[in-house]
């Protein structure tokens, strides 16, 4: 047996993964926040004048599995707060985009934090 760990199987980090990839510094981004926790980065796609993805460092795959760690994803909303009262008036949306049907395209959990202006309602 060999001493090696599967880490995507652990649930903490996918080397697979365009997130992980950017929480290692892999591949850059443009980080507006980090903490033992989390880090938050501009969306290489922008939908909102202010929108920053937040997304725990541990990988996990959407908000449903997040869910089991009441404490990180109400750390999530606090930044997201924070973010949204540092750059912006400080209302914003915040969106968990969960499953391919409803638009999730990075399977490592991120709120979607939009802020800066008014919002139309509708899809993200
Ligand atoms: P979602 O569709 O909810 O899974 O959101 C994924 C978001 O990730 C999407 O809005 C675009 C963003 N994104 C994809 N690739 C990159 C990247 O390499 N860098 C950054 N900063 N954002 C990315």
């Amino acid at each position: 047996m060999g001493t090696s760990v599967n880490q995507t199987d652990t649930g903490r980090h996918d080397p697979q993964c365009l997130f992980c990839r950017i929480i290692a510094g892999e591949i850059p981004s443009d980080r507006v926040h980090e903490d033992e926790r989390v880090i938050a980065f501009a969306d290489l796609h922008p939908q909102a004048p202010v929108h920053m993805l937040v997304v725990p460092r541990e990988h996990r795959r959407d908000v449903a599995e997040l869910a089991e760690d009441p404490e990180l994803l109400a750390h999530i909303t606090q930044v997201a707060g924070r973010i949204a009262a540092d750059r912006a008036d400080g209302d914003f949306r915040l969106v968990f985009n969960t499953g391919p049907g409803a638009g999730q395209t990075v399977f490592h959990v991120h709120a979607h934090v939009l802020a800066g202006g008014k919002l139309a309602e509708g899809e993200l």
